[in-house]
């Protein structure tokens, strides 16, 4: 279990506290040690497990400690359960609506007695909210702007937080001996950005049980709707999932089916017309005999097509590929060699040099950038001229005691409002790598986003443009550019353009990524780690890649140190 998962539950604690009305002081201890918990290297659930004092850690009394111990025991927090009982999920729904925190919150759901998102956007349009005391017009008005971004959320999940919950409850069904088969399927399979929600699979040979044990995950706050082959669940986080419990013989073309996309279904379907035959969620059917569903695998080639990995499945490209016998083998986690993108305690890392390149050795990179922030994010102790040269050094230093793996000496460099580049030119000529970076001003107009990202790419120094359009998926919109152009630029100029593989940003889109791998732009997919642990969201980045289709010679850091190095620019 790692430090975030604990620290959001002592967050959402602190959030229901908060809505409840309940002591500041106690509020403000369960947010520090939640600050604590995600800043901490060390991973707190070894430590519980192992019997550790927790209470050397800052913050942390011994109540919370034996809170903690309880979570990575049981995956549960009594305490959190009997808040959560007191606050109804609409209300916490309200907290996505960006500028409103558990304190407005509060207002809303005790003063107002509002539950859910409608009934807060009829308070806001009868100008309820705007009367309320130390809110306004203008408050009142922007949380009705942006109500409807929040209502769209809500439904929706990152493809971690899906991934981490599905994969838990496959896990979990397969234990059970009357459970034969299970997988997941929809959206979380093709790997999409986001997911509306879980769709999972089984065959059984009693499915009683295997509907028992999802009831009782613990992801799951209550059953919605149960049949014989068919469960809905409402999970603690707002979204639902499906338990469907199929036939042996069918599973392979239920899975085709409920792993979608729907686009890709209907194109699927008409082949199928095509050559007189019917697909549906059984089986590939002629006339009414089955000819194929046992397998994925079985039901494409019924219809004449190869088997298509569920990231392609948009129909967009990867039926015109399976025409041509072209279908891209994508690249893989295993083929990525290096992470280019990473930040220590010199910035706002939790992590020393040496700590994330031991830890990245560990899995099994052979090269990495330590690319800290520059000066203009001063939040986060960004680094000056003078501070980065001598950040260097130290990379210098540790490079030599640490073997199997190199460390290039990078820096994430801003570039300014005025599209100029925060690190003076002497400076960024002595880096191995640079990223240049849109933190601020994202929300300024076309001309000068272009002039900016295009500044940028002229500059000699700068080898990759990193997380480009600066959006944070679901909370908010990238900046106002013209990527086509951009990636045109890049490609002149030699740039190479990042995936940034955090969940939260996959930035480039897909779409985006297949763009600048169509005119040539080598794509490098990184980290963005704040910490050891940030190592692990490679997979998100690589998955982005694949839904790209790109291959492994379409992804720079796939490949040797010595060979990644001839690839800059600098040489
Ligand atoms: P989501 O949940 O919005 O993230 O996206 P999906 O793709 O998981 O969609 P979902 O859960 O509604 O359905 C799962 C898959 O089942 C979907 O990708 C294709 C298939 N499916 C569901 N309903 C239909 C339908 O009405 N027609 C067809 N052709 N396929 C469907
Ligand atoms: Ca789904
Ligand atoms: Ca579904």
């Amino acid at each position: 279990m790692k430090n975030d998962t604990i620290a959001s539950q002592f967050e959402l604690l602190a959030d229901l506290l908060e809505i409840e009305g309940a002591n500041p002081f106690r509020i403000r201890a369960y947010r520090s040690a939640a600050r604590t918990i995600s800043s901490a290297s060390e991973s707190l659930a070894q430590l519980a497990i192992a019997g550790e004092d927790l209470t050397q850690f800052a913050g942390i009394g011994k109540d919370l400690a034996r809170q903690i111990v309880e979570f990575v025991q049981t995956e549960r927090l009594q305490s959190l359960e009997e808040l959560r009982a007191k606050v109804p999920p609409g209300v916490l729904d309200m907290l996505r609506i960006p500028g409103v925190g558990p304190r407005k919150v509060a207002v809303f759901f005790r003063t107002l007695g509002l539950r859910t998102l409608e009934e807060l956007k009829a308070a806001c349009e009868a100008g309820r909210v705007a009367e309320l005391k130390g809110f306004g017009k203008k408050t009142e008005a922007g949380i009705l702007q942006n109500i409807d971004q929040a209502v769209a959320n809500a439904a929706r999940i990152s493809i971690s937080e899906a991934r981490v919950i599905a994969e838990s409850v496959v896990q979990d069904l397969r234990q059970l001996p009357e459970v034969l088969q299970c997988e997941v399927a929809g959206s979380c399979r093709r790997r999409r950005e986001t997911c509306g929600d879980l769709d999972v699979l089984a065959v059984c040979s009693d499915s009683a049980p295997a509907m028992d044990r999802l009831a009782a995950h613990p992801a799951v706050e209550s059953v919605l709707l149960r049949g014989d082959t068919k469960q809905r669940v409402r999970l603690k986080n707002g979204v639902e999932m499906d338990l469907r419990v199929v036939p042996e013989e069918s599973f392979g073309a239920a899975m085709q089916y409920f792993t979608g996309s729907k686009e890709h279904n209907v194109e699927v379907r008409a082949r199928a017309r095509e050559q007189g035959l019917k697909v549906n969620e059984y089986g590939v059917y002629r006339d009414d005999e089955q000819i194929a569903g046992r397998t994925e695998e079985e039901v494409y080639a019924a219809v004449g097509l190869p088997w298509i990995p569920p990231e392609l499945r948009e129909n967009r490209l990867e039926f015109r590929w399976a025409n041509e016998g072209r279908i891209p083998e994508l690249v893989t986690l295993a083929d990525i060699r290096g992470d280019m993108h990473m930040h220590t305690t010199a910035s706002d890392g939790a992590a020393s040099i040496e700590q994330m390149a031991i830890a990245a050795r560990e899995r099994g990179l052979k090269y990495i950038a330590i690319t800290d922030h520059s000066k203009r994010v001063s939040m986060a102790n960004g680094l000056d001229e003078e501070r980065l040269l001598r950040h260097w050094e130290e990379i210098r230093r540790v490079r030599e005691t640490i073997d199997g793996i190199e460390i290039l000496c990078g820096i994430e460099c801003d570039i300014l409002e005025d599209a100029s580049l925060d690190l003076a030119d002497e400076v960024l000529a002595e880096a191995d790598w640079v990223i240049a970076v849109l933190h601020y001003g994202l929300r300024q107009p076309h001309d000068q986003i272009m002039q900016r990202l295009l500044n940028a790419i002229r500059s000699p120094h700068v080898d990759i443009i990193g997380h480009c359009t600066g959006r944070i998926i679901g909370r908010r919109e990238g900046a106002d550019m013209n990527m086509m152009d951009v990636l045109k630029a890049a490609a002149d100029h030699g740039v190479m353009m990042e995936i940034n593989a955090h969940p939260s940003r996959l930035d480039l889109s897909e779409i985006h990524a297949a763009a600048a791998r169509d005119l040539g732009i080598p794509i490098v997919i990184s980290t963005d780690a704040h910490s050891t642990d940030g190592f692990d969201v490679m997979q998100y980045g690589v998955d982005q890649a694949r839904r790209a289709g790109l291959t492994r010679d379409d992804v720079a850091n796939t490949r040797t140190a010595a060979e990644f190095r001839g690839m800059l620019r600098s040489g």
